[in-house]
């Protein structure tokens, strides 16, 4: 459960976002539907030429890349490939973590494969009764690798730390455990999966410094001092970093790396469909109250919209996106092509009652309106027309619910993400 200080900070944050931050910007969010401007959405099984898609061939070779490079050159910007000279390090592992039931393991990415550039490192738990190899869920964290657990035996994160001004942006034992509530780490052992997590900071510090720290600088061409307005921001980025952590996965023996589920909540969640959709090697794409950017529809404008989002988050996608602030009609895309571009893998959707800020219908729609395409690819789309009632979820191939409460990861959600793993990953 979030602790008291964890639940004042996330209302303070909430209020801010709600009533702060739309006043300073001279426009006050809109949660009335009736406000909810007229929209078409791109038709995903339409070509720019006008051609119809009516094959998964058509799909595959034609419209998906087309829809991918969109998505690129619009939103999220494009990021370099897998570095050719990445190397791993294991730094710990111990067969008797969490009382015997789990196997930790540490290990540190060098992307570059030198030890001065930005690394990253992945906590892994792997449960000890389950037989080898496992199927996983990987999820980017806000706190450090130790806020996941108060299992002693996690390296405490040295990366830039946004809530830690007074030890200079450095987390201190005392942060050990604070974002536990997020990640019921026994839960999912027990379920047989394992779990990895990587402090989202190591890829890149989440802040506007004009992507001179993290990832971005390391992979400068000759003179380049910032990323072009087609090339990544730091979403794009921390997507990398979860297909870097795949790269890993496809070395460990103890893993199922066909069987990785990525999740991830939040801006982490339209990370983790970012990296769903770039990297096909994601067996599943998890979704956790992603909001507008995520699974939003951004045509919809209520609660966050593309102007307020590159406002105050300047960095997250690419330069390019900033032409739609207001002029969400002109995108050549919208958010349900980007749950279609994860087709026909599962996908799941979820929202919060209260987390009007995120838009839960616009999440909702979106994940139906992915549905065609993924009828077209021979898998099941949402089974239900309209949203299904609050605490049920609603599951085919492409599954949602929205659960009571606030913005936040429970339980409740992470139990529907592992039944839906466990009808497409434990086959
Ligand atoms: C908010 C932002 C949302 C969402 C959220 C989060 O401030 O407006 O898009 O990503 O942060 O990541 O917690």
């Amino acid at each position: 459960m979030p602790n008291v200080r964890q639940t004042i900070l996330r209302t303070l944050a909430i209020a801010l976002m709600m009533f702060v931050a739309p006043s300073a910007l001279g426009q006050e969010a809109n949660y009335d539907e009736s406000k909810v401007p007229q929209y078409t959405l791109p038709d995903p099984l339409v070509c720019s030429d006008g051609t119809a898609v009516k094959d998964a061939q058509t799909w595959r070779q034609k419209r998906r890349p087309e829809i991918l490079k969109l998505f690129e050159e619009h939103v999220y910007g494009k990021a370099p490939g897998k570095p050719q000279s990445m190397t791993f390090m294991t730094t710990s592992v111990n067969r008797d973590a969490l009382d015997g039931l789990a196997t930790r393991k540490e290990v540190t990415v060098y992307f570059t494969g030198r030890q001065q550039d930005p690394n990253m490192d992945i906590l892994l738990y792997l449960p000890n009764k389950a037989s080898k190899p496992v199927p996983l869920f990987v999820g980017l964290n806000f706190g450090g690798n130790h806020s996941i657990h108060s299992d002693p035996g996690i390296t405490i994160t040295r990366s830039w730390m946004r809530n830690a001004k007074e030890t200079a942006n450095r987390a201190t034992a005392a942060s050990r455990g604070r974002g536990a509530g997020a990640w019921p780490v026994e839960r999912i052992l027990e379920r047989g999966y394992g779990l990895a997590t990587i402090y989202y900071g190591d890829i890149d510090p989440d802040f506007d410094d004009g992507f001179q720290n993290g990832v971005h600088p390391a992979f400068y061409k000759e003179g380049q001092t910032r990323p072009a307005a087609n090339e990544w921001g730091s979403i794009a980025a921390w997507a990398w970093g979860l297909s870097r952590a795949l790269d890993y996965f496809q070395t460990d023996s103890d893993i199922d790396w066909k069987k990785v589920a990525v999740m991830g909540h939040s801006r982490l969640g339209k990370t983790a469909l970012w990296a769903g959709a770039t990297d096909e090697r994601f067996a599943l794409v998890v979704s956790n109250n992603s909001g507008c950017g995520g699974a939003a529809l951004s045509r919809r404008c209520y609660g966050e919209t593309v102007a307020r989002i590159n406002k105050s988050f300047p960095h997250w996608f690419c330069d390019n996106f900033n032409q739609y602030n207001g002029k969400e009609a002109d995108l050549p895309v919208d958010q349900h092509m980007l749950i279609a571009l994860i087709a026909p893998r599962p996908v799941y959707v979820a929202s919060a009652e209260k987390d009007r800020w995120a838009d839960p219908k616009g999440e909702f729609l979106a994940a139906k309106h992915a549905g065609p395409v993924y009828q077209l690819l021979g898998a099941a789309p949402l089974p239900v027309e309209d949203m299904p009632p609050v605490g049920q979820a609603a599951m085919g191939t492409v599954a949602y619910h929205c659960r009571p409460g606030e913005h936040d990861v429970t339980n409740y959600d992470w139990d529907r993400y592992m039944d839906l793993a466990d009808k497409h990953l434990k086959k």
